[in-house]
Protein backbone atom coordinates (compact mmCIF):
# COMPACT_ATOMS: atom_id res chain seq x y z
CA UNK A 1 0.00 0.00 0.00
CA UNK A 2 0.84 3.53 -0.85
CA UNK A 3 3.33 5.41 2.03
CA UNK A 4 3.34 9.33 2.64
CA UNK A 5 5.72 10.96 5.16
CA UNK A 6 3.79 14.02 7.15
CA UNK A 7 5.03 16.12 9.24
CA UNK A 8 2.91 18.36 11.82
CA UNK A 9 5.36 21.77 11.78
CA UNK A 10 6.01 23.40 15.06
CA UNK A 11 3.17 26.33 14.54
CA UNK A 12 0.44 23.33 14.01
CA UNK A 13 1.61 22.16 17.74
CA UNK A 14 1.80 25.79 19.44
CA UNK A 15 -1.43 26.33 18.16
CA UNK A 16 -2.67 22.99 19.54
CA UNK A 17 -4.19 22.01 15.85
CA UNK A 18 -2.41 18.35 16.22
CA UNK A 19 -5.46 16.87 17.04
CA UNK A 20 -7.91 18.17 14.07
CA UNK A 21 -5.30 17.62 11.53
CA UNK A 22 -4.37 14.13 12.56
CA UNK A 23 -8.43 13.52 12.83
CA UNK A 24 -9.01 15.05 9.29
CA UNK A 25 -6.25 12.20 8.00
CA UNK A 26 -8.19 9.37 9.99
CA UNK A 27 -11.77 10.14 9.47
CA UNK A 28 -10.68 10.79 5.23
CA UNK A 29 -9.97 6.41 5.67
CA UNK A 30 -5.68 6.68 6.30
CA UNK A 31 -3.77 4.51 8.51
CA UNK A 32 -1.21 6.36 10.80
CA UNK A 33 1.98 3.41 10.61
CA UNK A 34 4.22 5.42 12.30
CA UNK A 35 4.81 8.69 14.49
CA UNK A 36 7.42 10.48 16.56
CA UNK A 37 7.00 13.92 17.96
CA UNK A 38 10.64 14.58 17.78
CA UNK A 39 12.81 18.17 17.50
CA UNK A 40 14.67 18.50 13.84
CA UNK A 41 17.99 19.14 14.24
CA UNK A 42 19.37 21.49 11.89
CA UNK A 43 21.41 18.99 9.69
CA UNK A 44 18.24 16.94 9.04
CA UNK A 45 16.12 19.90 7.83
CA UNK A 46 18.72 20.87 5.11
CA UNK A 47 18.51 17.41 4.15
CA UNK A 48 14.64 17.76 4.12
CA UNK A 49 14.37 20.70 2.12
CA UNK A 50 17.40 20.04 -0.48
CA UNK A 51 15.35 20.71 -2.80
CA UNK A 52 15.21 24.84 -2.02
CA UNK A 53 18.63 24.93 -1.13
CA UNK A 54 19.61 28.32 -2.61
CA UNK A 55 16.41 29.65 -3.03
CA UNK A 56 15.34 33.01 -0.55
CA UNK A 57 12.92 31.03 1.85
CA UNK A 58 15.26 28.14 2.32
CA UNK A 59 17.00 29.90 5.59
CA UNK A 60 14.03 31.17 7.24
CA UNK A 61 12.01 27.41 6.30
CA UNK A 62 14.92 25.43 8.39
CA UNK A 63 14.71 28.41 10.92
CA UNK A 64 11.11 27.18 11.19
CA UNK A 65 11.13 23.81 11.16
CA UNK A 66 14.25 23.52 13.42
CA UNK A 67 12.44 26.29 16.00
CA UNK A 68 10.42 24.15 18.22
CA UNK A 69 9.31 20.43 18.49
CA UNK A 70 7.25 18.72 15.28
CA UNK A 71 5.66 15.56 14.72
CA UNK A 72 6.80 13.10 12.12
CA UNK A 73 4.21 10.40 10.91
CA UNK A 74 3.79 8.03 8.17
CA UNK A 75 0.53 7.88 6.77
CA UNK A 76 -0.49 5.20 4.27
CA UNK A 77 -3.61 4.47 2.06
CA UNK A 78 -4.50 4.10 -1.46
CA UNK A 79 -3.32 6.90 -3.15
CA UNK A 80 -2.22 8.50 -0.06
CA UNK A 81 0.71 11.08 -1.54
CA UNK A 82 -2.10 13.32 -3.82
CA UNK A 83 -4.61 12.99 -1.91
CA UNK A 84 -3.07 13.83 1.42
CA UNK A 85 -1.61 17.18 -0.61
CA UNK A 86 -5.16 17.13 -1.55
CA UNK A 87 -6.45 17.55 2.45
CA UNK A 88 -3.56 19.76 2.76
CA UNK A 89 -4.15 22.21 0.54
CA UNK A 90 -2.23 24.79 -1.22
CA UNK A 91 1.67 25.45 -0.12
CA UNK A 92 0.06 29.30 0.31
CA UNK A 93 -2.99 29.09 2.68
CA UNK A 94 -3.92 32.51 1.08
CA UNK A 95 -4.35 30.21 -2.10
CA UNK A 96 -5.81 26.81 -0.18
CA UNK A 97 -9.07 25.69 -0.89
CA UNK A 98 -10.85 27.16 2.39
CA UNK A 99 -11.83 23.85 3.32
CA UNK A 100 -8.27 22.23 3.51
CA UNK A 101 -5.94 21.87 6.23
CA UNK A 102 -4.00 24.97 5.12
CA UNK A 103 -6.97 27.28 4.12
CA UNK A 104 -8.76 26.30 6.90
CA UNK A 105 -6.30 27.11 9.60
CA UNK A 106 -3.38 29.41 8.60
CA UNK A 107 -3.21 32.63 6.96
CA UNK A 108 0.90 32.97 5.57
CA UNK A 109 2.99 30.21 3.46
CA UNK A 110 6.04 30.93 5.85
CA UNK A 111 3.85 29.09 8.65
CA UNK A 112 1.69 26.38 6.97
CA UNK A 113 1.29 23.87 9.57
CA UNK A 114 1.67 20.70 7.52
CA UNK A 115 4.33 18.92 5.49
CA UNK A 116 3.21 15.81 3.32
CA UNK A 117 5.35 14.51 0.20
CA UNK A 118 4.70 15.51 -3.14
CA UNK A 119 5.35 11.83 -5.19
CA UNK A 120 5.92 8.64 -3.95
CA UNK A 121 9.44 9.19 -4.81
CA UNK A 122 10.05 12.19 -2.18
CA UNK A 123 8.00 10.07 -0.17
CA UNK A 124 10.46 7.04 0.07
CA UNK A 125 13.08 9.82 0.65
CA UNK A 126 11.44 11.50 3.57
CA UNK A 127 10.47 8.64 4.94
CA UNK A 128 13.77 7.01 5.21
CA UNK A 129 15.09 10.70 6.71
CA UNK A 130 12.77 10.27 9.41
CA UNK A 131 12.15 6.52 10.76
CA UNK A 132 13.91 3.53 10.46
CA UNK A 133 12.30 0.53 8.52
CA UNK A 134 11.45 -1.33 12.15
CA UNK A 135 9.61 1.92 12.98
CA UNK A 136 7.15 1.93 10.02
CA UNK A 137 4.09 -0.65 11.31
CA UNK A 138 2.30 -2.87 9.13
CA UNK A 139 -1.57 -3.41 10.77
CA UNK A 140 -4.91 -4.77 9.29
CA UNK A 141 -7.87 -2.14 11.25
CA UNK A 142 -11.23 -3.83 11.46
CA UNK A 143 -12.90 -0.90 8.92
CA UNK A 144 -10.41 -1.38 6.28
CA UNK A 145 -12.60 -3.62 3.78
CA UNK A 146 -15.28 -0.43 4.15
CA UNK A 147 -12.80 2.04 2.53
CA UNK A 148 -11.51 0.11 -0.41
CA UNK A 149 -12.35 -3.21 -2.72
P1 LIG B 1 5.03 22.34 -0.05
O1 LIG B 1 5.31 22.32 1.45
O2 LIG B 1 3.59 22.63 -0.35
O3 LIG B 1 5.53 21.10 -0.76
P2 LIG B 1 7.33 23.74 -1.19
O4 LIG B 1 7.28 24.60 -2.41
O5 LIG B 1 8.00 22.40 -1.31
O6 LIG B 1 5.83 23.59 -0.65
O7 LIG B 1 8.04 24.61 -0.06
C1 LIG B 1 8.46 23.98 1.14
C2 LIG B 1 8.11 24.85 2.31
O8 LIG B 1 8.88 26.05 2.27
C3 LIG B 1 6.66 25.35 2.36
O9 LIG B 1 5.75 24.41 2.89
C4 LIG B 1 6.79 26.57 3.26
O10 LIG B 1 6.92 26.18 4.63
C5 LIG B 1 8.12 27.14 2.79
N1 LIG B 1 7.94 28.12 1.72
C6 LIG B 1 7.74 27.88 0.41
N2 LIG B 1 7.63 29.02 -0.29
C7 LIG B 1 7.75 30.01 0.61
C8 LIG B 1 7.73 31.43 0.52
O11 LIG B 1 7.55 32.03 -0.56
N3 LIG B 1 7.91 32.13 1.69
C9 LIG B 1 8.11 31.51 2.88
N4 LIG B 1 8.15 30.18 3.01
C10 LIG B 1 7.96 29.44 1.90
MG1 LIG C 1 7.43 20.43 -1.12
Amino acid sequence: MEKTFIMLKPDALQRDLAGEIIARLEKKGFKLVAAKLMRVSRELAEKHYQEHKGKGFFEPTVAYITSSPVMAMVWEGKNVVAQARSLMGATNPAQADPGSIRGGFAVDVSRNLIHGSDSVESAGREIGLYFSAEEILSYSKAGDEWLSE
